[in-house]
Formats: C-alpha cells, structure tokens, sequence
C-alpha cells in the first residue's frame, strides 16, 4: 500500500458543496497497481475449506441474471446466466488470500430450488461483503432490487456491485440507489483485494482503493481508475476454482447459453435448447483494438469505462493449464471470443500446436473479429477435428458499405467467399451471424443481406447456421454516448432508464431500445420500429430449428415457430387446468 495521506488527494476543483455530490481523488503517486502482489497460482487447487465448525463465509458474490423475459418460441426465459469469464478469478483470488468467498447464481439456485431465498441464504452465511456483478446491462433491474433486499435485511452488510454496466454508470448508481456502498469499476482484481482487506480490518477510509467509487459521510468519493491487470496478474488468475460457486456442476452442465427456458426441465433444456456440449469460455487475454460501433467494448469504450488502452494476451502455458482445468471439471467445448488480431494469428498458432503437443481433444467454437488467414483455418482444422468444432465469422450486413460503416475488422463479401471457400477446402465448419436494423441501413440493404445469405446457404456445405439477431443499445457504445451522429433515437440514456426497461418482460430478441425514423419511413416511435423490424425478421431471417446446432431456412423457422408456440400454449393450458 502506497503511504499517503489520503485527506491530501482530493483534487480541489471535483470538490463540490451538494450533497451527494462526488468527489474525484487524485491518483496514488507511488503506482498503486503493483501494490497488492498477486499470490502465485499453481496447478489445479482443492478449495480450502471453511474455518471447522463454521458455515460462515466473508465474502459472498451474487451473479443475478435477467428473470423475466418472453419470446414467442421458447415462452418465458432466464436470460444472462454465464458469470463474467472474469467473476471465479476473484472470488479465488479472495480465498487465497485467506477471505472465505463463496459464489451463488440464483439463475442456478432457481433451478435446483424454487423456494431458494437468497437473503435466508446470506443471513445464514452472514458475510462482510455481498458483491454483486451488474455486467450486462439486463441484470440493471433485477440486481439493484435484490440490493435493497440485501439491505434491508442486513443494513450493516457491505454491498459491493461491479462489471462494465456498474461501471460505466457508477456515479448515477451510486447517486440513486442508497444500499450500494461502493462500486469497483473496470478490472477489480487489486481492488477488490485491498476492498476486502480494508473492511476485515475495520477501516473506513478507502481512498488508496484503486477504481472503487464509494461513500464517506453522506458524499460519493471517486478514487482514480488506475489499475488494469497486466500481463503478469493475469496469469497469475485462475479462472477455474469452480467448487467456489454454490452447486457448480449444474451450471457447468445446464448452463449451455444465456437463455434458460423456465417451463422445461433443466434435462430438457440441455437436449432441446443447448450444443449438448459444456462450454467453458475460455480467458485468453483483454481488450480489443477496434471499435465497433454498437460495442460497448471496443477500444474507446473499454478505455473509457475499464481505463484499458491496450490488448493482454494471456501466457499460452497459462491458457493451456486453465483448458485442462476446464475439462477435468467435464467441459467439452471452449469458446474463445477473443481475435484481436484475425491477420496475424501467431499466438492461436503457439496455442495449438501446444494443444496438439499434449493431445488435449476438445471441441473449439472460435468467434473471428475479422476473418481468419489461412494458416489459421488449418491450424484449427489440425487441432479441432471434431465435429462440433467451428470458426464463427460475423459479416452483420450484406451491404459492404455499411459494414464498413459500422464493423472494427470490415471486409468486402469477395474476401468473404475466399475465406468460406479456405474453410469447406480444408473440411472447417461455419457459423455466420447477420443483424438488421443498424444505423444509415435502408430496406434495400436488407435485400443484399438476404441475398448473401441465400447465395452462401447454396454454395456452402460447410456453413451449419446462419443467424440474424437484432443489436441492442449497449451502454457505452458509439451509438449510445453520439445517438445523433447515427439518426438513431433511444430512450435509454441513463442508468435509471435501463432499470426501469428491464423491469418487464422485454426480450433481447426482440426489443432493441432505439429506433430510426427514417429506416422505413412510416414507423413513428420505437414500438412501431421493432414491430416492423420483427416481421422482417420473421419472414426473410428466421433461423430457429429443432437442433440448436443447425439453423433452419425462414419458411422452416416460421414453422417451427408456429409449432412452438401451439406447444406453450397447449401447455399453459394444461398447467392451469391442474390442482
Ligand atoms: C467474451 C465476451 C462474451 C463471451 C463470454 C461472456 C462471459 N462469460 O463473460 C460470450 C460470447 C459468451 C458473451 C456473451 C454475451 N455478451 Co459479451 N462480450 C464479450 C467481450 C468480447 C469480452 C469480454 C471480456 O473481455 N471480459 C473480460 C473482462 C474485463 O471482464 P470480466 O473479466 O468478466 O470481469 C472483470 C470486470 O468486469 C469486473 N467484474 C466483473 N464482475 C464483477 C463483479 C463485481 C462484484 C466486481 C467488483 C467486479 C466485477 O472484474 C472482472 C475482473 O477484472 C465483450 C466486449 C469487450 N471487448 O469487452 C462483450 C460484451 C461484454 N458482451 C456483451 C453482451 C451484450 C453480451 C450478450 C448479452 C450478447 C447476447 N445478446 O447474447 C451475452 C450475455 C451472456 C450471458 N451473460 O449470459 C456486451 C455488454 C454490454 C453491456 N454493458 O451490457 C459487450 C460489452 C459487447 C457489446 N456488444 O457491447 N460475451
Ligand atoms: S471486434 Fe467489435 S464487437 Fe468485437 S469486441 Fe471489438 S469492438 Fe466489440
């Protein structure tokens, strides 16, 4: 810990006289993020146990997904079910460091219980800190009631929230929601670590806490956002001490995609809904040099809201040790979304020859950022042999000009067809993924896309699914912080307007949370845009089919979709008739 006088590193101009209003803290001038050292990991660790006789715990992580969602096809969903890839590497940095730490997802918990209480549940357990990730935007809602609950139950309980959307709205969060004691923003390891061991000792001054906004006496304190793990820290993470989450092995094998399908059982889910394969995503590394212009973390966006300015690659030994890891806890397939550099694929290379070296068999579904070169293509082919491994390639629109627009790696559809021609010459199969609906698109670019994607279906064996998903308004992103710039309208500016829209039932199939006005020329307000936008969807881009795996044409989609429907209905029908 750096020795400074924390009462002499408020900077004076963000030293406002209104209550609540915050306070900005200057950085520690001795470089805080070399401060906490990082214990050395090594080899897959036994979670130590709990002090004997005690049930207690110090710290608890709440991961509390979106639980309200509908759509037609699959009726009522839990949506956002995996835990930030990042979420296990601190609670297992917290129980190195001697602080007890559990994980709960009470997606999870709903599954196994649906009587779970999780404020029984902490009261029981009784930690210091309950930290909750509000990551993803949907969980706005739904973590911030469970934080009053926390609350109100437990007042003298420490509650801590973090993730991208708890950090990019820290201020607003912090301003409106009184239960929340601070927020960490951006990366947390150190933090959190310094956060846990001040509280343990009693302390109530937090300005040397890196990233952590938080309260002293009535006013909200900013302290600078100065620590991003390095190369060094991030290997010394481990992001797979599953035992730390509370009924692991149902979320290792039930949770196969963000949505849960509440009226079937988690056996059903996992036949009808998911790859039928545990997926383990895989942390290669951080950050992304280009700047899509719906993400939220793109270069620019992630600088603004995590402080990251450059890509971290992750060791390939420490890769290499977290995938086996991951398969001696019975994972099957790893998702890697993480291509910062699609043309100069050397470090998959080193990855996969090492794979190869220690002949781990495992299935692989790898997200391109661009479009993968050919040593790429066969490296993976030589490495994932099997039939569910696959290279993902996200063209989003027909219309090479918009995609130019709107894509950080853009591409021109003839570079495109070279690619898809490399996969089906070197047997690689093919997942591709369209949107619509996107800023300066008019109806006759929607045309070019469906023309894309007819002419790919035809042309190529390899090519398993062909989805178009709708984009979503994310915090942070270009369209959010300039909605103007992209003639895009949108009521979600702040963080209270996030809470409030995920407070129903809105899908993120289908809702998008802004609209165009001049896309069609005739929609009026954003319920008239998505309307419009889904009977597009339903009639040129449905994809939905009885494999999770293969995608169907739009004439089978609808089908199936018309089927599904009848089969809740008869369904809701039935379950209403009973006692
Ligand atoms: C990899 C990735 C994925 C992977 C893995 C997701 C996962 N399990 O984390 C996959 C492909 C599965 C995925 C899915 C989705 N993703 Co994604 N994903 C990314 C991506 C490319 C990288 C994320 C990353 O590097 N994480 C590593 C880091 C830094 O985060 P982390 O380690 O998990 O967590 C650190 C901090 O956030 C913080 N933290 C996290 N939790 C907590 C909790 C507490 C208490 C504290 C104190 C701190 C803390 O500390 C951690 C360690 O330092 C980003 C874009 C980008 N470049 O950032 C989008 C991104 C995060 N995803 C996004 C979205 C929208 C989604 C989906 C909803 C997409 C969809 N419609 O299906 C789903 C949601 C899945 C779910 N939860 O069920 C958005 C989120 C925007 C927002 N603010 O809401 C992003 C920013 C992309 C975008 N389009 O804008 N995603
Ligand atoms: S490539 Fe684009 S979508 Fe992917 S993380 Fe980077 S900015 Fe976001």
């Amino acid at each position: 810990m750096g020795k400074l006088d924390p009462f002499d590193s408020i900077q004076a101009p963000c030293l406002r006289t209104e209550k609540n209003a915050p306070l900005r803290v200057n950085p520690e001038p001795l470089g805080l993020s070399g401060s906490t050292e990082l214990a050395e990991v090594s080899g897959r660790r036994q979670t130590p146990s709990l002090r004997p006789g005690s049930r207690r715990v110090d710290f608890i992580f709440l991961h509390v997904p979106k639980l309200t969602n509908y759509y037609r096809p699959i009726n009522d969903f839990i949506w956002i079910n995996f835990l930030p890839m990042g979420l296990l590497g601190l609670a297992d940095l917290l129980q190195r460091h001697g602080i007890s730490t559990e994980v709960v997802h009470t997606g999870v918990e709903w599954i196994e219980d649906r009587h779970f209480s999780v404020i029984d549940y902490i009261r029981e357990k009784a930690p210091r800190i309950v930290a909750i990730d509000l990551h993803w935007h949907h969980q706005s809602y739904d973590v911030i009631e469970v934080v009053k609950k926390v609350k109100a139950a437990m007042p003298s309980v420490y509650v801590l929230l973090g993730g991208y959307t708890a950090s990019f709205f820290h201020e607003e969060i912090m301003n409106n929601f009184d239960g929340v004691d601070g927020i960490i923003r951006g990366e947390a390891e150190v933090p959190i670590l310094e956060l846990a061991n001040a509280l343990s000792q009693g302390k109530g001054d937090l300005f040397s806490i890196p990233n952590l906004t938080w309260r002293r006496k009535g006013r909200i304190l900013i302290n600078p956002l100065s620590y991003v793990a390095s190369e060094k820290e991030l290997n010394n993470i481990s992001f797979t001490n599953f035992p730390l989450l509370k009924n692991y092995p149902t979320y290792i094998r039930y949770i196969g995609q963000p949505f849960y399908v509440k009226g079937v059982s988690k056996e059903k889910n996992f036949w009808m809904y998911s790859l039928k394969s545990p997926i383990y995503h895989l942390t290669v590394g951080r950050g992304c040099p280009v700047q899509c212009t719906w993400c939220g973390g793109g270069r620019s966006s992630l600088e603004t809201i995590t402080g990251r300015k450059e890509v971290t690659f992750r060791s390939v030994e420490r890769v290499l040790q977290s995938i086996k890891e991951a398969v001696s806890y019975g994972y099957e397939t790893f998702h890697i979304c993480f291509d910062p550099y699609p043309q100069r694929p050397q470090y998959f290379l080193d990855l996969f020859s090492r794979l190869r070296e220690e002949k781990i068999k495992m299935e692989c579904f790898f997200e391109c950022f661009g479009l993968p070169s050919i040593h790429f293509i066969k490296s993976f082919k030589a490495t994932f042999p099997g039939p569910k491994s696959l290279i993902a390639l996200s063209p989003e629109v027909g219309s090479e000009t918009r995609r130019k627009i709107h894509k950080g790696y853009a591409y021109s559809n003839q570079a495109l067809m070279k690619t898809l021609d490399q996969m089906e010459a070197n047997g690689v199969f093919c997942d591709l993924f369209f949107t619509l609906g996107v800023p300066f698109e008019k109806e006759a670019d929607i045309v070019q896309t469906i023309q894309l994607q007819k002419m790919i279906r035809e042309r190529y064996s390899n090519v398993r699914g062909i989805r178009t998903f709708t984009i979503e308004m994310e915090p942070g992103s270009p369209w959010h912080l300039d909605p103007e710039e992209y003639g895009v309208k949108t009521s979600l500016h702040h963080f209270m307007d996030f809470y409030h829209y995920h407070s129903g039932d809105k899908s993120a199939f289908s809702s998008l949370g802004y609209w165009i006005p001049d896309y069609f020329g005739e929609e009026k307000d954003e319920k008239g845009f998505e309307e419009a936008l889904q009977k597009i969807k339903c009639r040129h881009f449905c994809f939905i089919h009885p494999e999770a795996r293969k995608s169907s044409t739009p004439f089978w989609g609808r089908r199936l979709c018309d089927l599904s429907s009848l089969f809740w209905k008869i369904k809701g029908l039935v379950s209403h008739r009973k006692p």
